[in-house]
């Protein structure tokens, strides 16, 4: 299919307001930004450009829908229903939404439509789940009566990145909301409407004022604002380790909590005995998916040294194959999200200090001024050196050759990450060794990524953070336990 430049295509574009108390205005300031278009480097679109009053004012209207407001006094099947209703209206809207993120962060169509579902889901999975977070009842002493309840921490904020704009906005506030939390939303500058979208769908659903608010912007203005404000009981960040050091200084100074999750260097590890036909292509597609520009993205590829040359011989055919391209139905991967970290993969690219195997195209109809790069294959790659250890967060992937399960191990586990790792054998007895050594939050044994995964808990240790979003976890995480202890004696 011949693609449209972005500027030409019909896209239903929200306007340049946020949504607070489920009003739409205008930055105080009046200030607005534009959007650019990953796929032709143009802008398209242009939204709020918000500060400290914005986020004061989206504060103060979900703390007055938790204290005073309908929010508050919803019970939580109201609250699960209005959920589901959301969830509805995504999947309903799932076309002009993904045709809106597909233009906004540059991914292809194809994978925009599957974030629509997952999306949605994640509203069906909360929403489903709002009334079934019971307490308990803990034995003590005669005469008294023990209950264990667990609360809505309050006004939770919330600060996500440009990867997965949709499906991020769904994994952070809906478990939140599905717990009886007020919501204020920072959603990344650089992709941002379809949670616009999705926030007018909240109001069409009948969510009550100021139980989701979205305030757009910049990080070092908007999104500072929101995590060092007084008035938020708990803060959910995706992003950089860098800005996440800062999240949690200022979570530390509020006495606050909060989950970070900040990427990974997430290894997959390929055993001589494993199904090479299923491992290979699926180290690809969890590579090359979303750009590279995921966090859990495998990119390293731990190799048995005996199936080494096999592995690599492959795998460079199929990198050469690749070619990014403007987001057809047919594109398998689009432009990175920017012109900056186009810069920061390219510069990547050419510093690594490992040999080339070859690199992917770049279509001959993808737009000069858009933000594309060719995939790049390295191997051997010294497991020590730069291009092994940090995350690129493009279409990278590097080799590295391991001799035997404790060789491997050794290599998996020697970064300063830990969220995700895949292990490729036949080998039973070893599946169950290597779940257990991996140091990180999810191993996924002969298949990776899990299209979403929302039930299933996810987050880091270490420099990938801590705390876990999806499924039951992140219940867990956006509640606090509070004992009530009743002398009825
Ligand atoms: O992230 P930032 P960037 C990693 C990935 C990527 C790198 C840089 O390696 O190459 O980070 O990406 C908001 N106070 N990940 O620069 O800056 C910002 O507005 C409060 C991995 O885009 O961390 C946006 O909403 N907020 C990651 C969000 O933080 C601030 C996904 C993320 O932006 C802020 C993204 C500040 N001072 C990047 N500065 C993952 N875990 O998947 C920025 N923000």
């Amino acid at each position: 299919m011949k693609d449209l430049p972005v500027s030409d295509r019909k896209l239903a574009l929200p306007r340049p307001l946020n949504l607070i108390g489920n009003d739409f205005v205008p930055a105080a300031s009046g200030a607005e930004m534009d959007v650019l278009s990953p796929i032709d480097g143009l802008p398209f679109a242009r939204i709020a450009d918000s500060d400290a009053a914005d986020i004061d004012a989206a504060v103060a209207a979900a703390r007055h829908a938790f204290d005073a407001g309908e929010w508050g006094r919803l019970p939580a099947m109201e609250r699960g229903r209005l959920m589901l209703t959301l969830s509805a209206l995504i999947l309903e809207h799932a076309e002009d939404l993904a045709q809106l993120e597909s233009a906004d962060n540059g991914k292809p169509i194809v994978q925009a439509r599957a974030d629509m579902q997952v999306a949605a889901r994640y509203f069906e999975f909360y929403g489903g789940a709002a009334d079934k977070v019971h307490g308990e009842v803990i034995p003590f002493m005669a005469g008294y009566n023990v209950e264990m309840r667990r609360e809505p921490h309050g006004v939770t904020g919330h600060i996500i990145p440009w990867n997965y704009p949709a499906q991020m906005l769904g994994r952070s506030v809906a478990p939140a909301l599905a717990m009886g939390n007020a919501t204020v939303l920072k959603p990344a500058e650089d992709a941002c409407l379809s949670a616009l979208r999705i926030g007018e769908l909240a109001v069409q659903a009948g969510f009550p004022p100021g139980a989701l608010n979205i305030v757009t912007g910049r990080g070092e203005t908007a999104g500072k604002a929101l995590s060092e404000h007084r008035g938020i009981d708990f803060m959910s960040f995706t992003g950089s380790p860098e800005v996440g050091v800062m999240i949690q200084i200022a979570a530390a100074r509020n006495f606050i909590g909060c989950t970070l999750e900040l990427g990974g260097k997430s290894p997959q590890v390929i055993f001589e005995d494993a199904d090479l036909d299923a491992a290979i292509p699926t180290v690809v597609k969890a590579l090359i998916q979303n750009g590279g520009q995921t966090c859990s993205a495998g990119s390293r590829a731990l190799i048995q040294r005996s199936i080494y040359d096999r592995v690599a011989a492959d795998l460079t055919a199929r990198f050469k194959e690749i070619a990014a391209s403007p987001s057809g139905e047919d594109a398998v991967l689009g432009p990175l999200i920017s012109a900056r970290q186009k810069r920061r993969v390219e510069g990547y690219i050419d510093a690594a200090d490992a040999p080339l195997l070859g690199r992917g195209q770049i279509r001959a109809d993808a737009p000069k001024a858009g933000f594309y790069v060719a995939p790049a294959l390295f191997g051997p790659c010294d497991p020590a050196s730069r291009i092994a250890q940090e995350e690129v967060f493009g279409p990278v992937l590097t080799l590295i050759p391991f001799d035997d399960e404790a060789d491997a191990i050794r290599i998996a586990n020697g970064t300063e990450y830990g969220l995700v790792a895949g292990v490729w054998t036949r080998d039973g007895a070893r599946q169950q060794r290597m779940a257990k050594a991996l140091r990180c939050g999810q191993v996924f044994i002969n298949g990776y990524g899990a299209g979403g995964g929302v039930e299933l808990p996810f987050g880091g240790i270490r420099k990938s953070g801590h705390g876990r979003e999806k499924g039951f976890a992140a219940l867990l995480e956006f509640s606090h336990i509070k004992t009530v202890v009743n002398n009825h004696g």
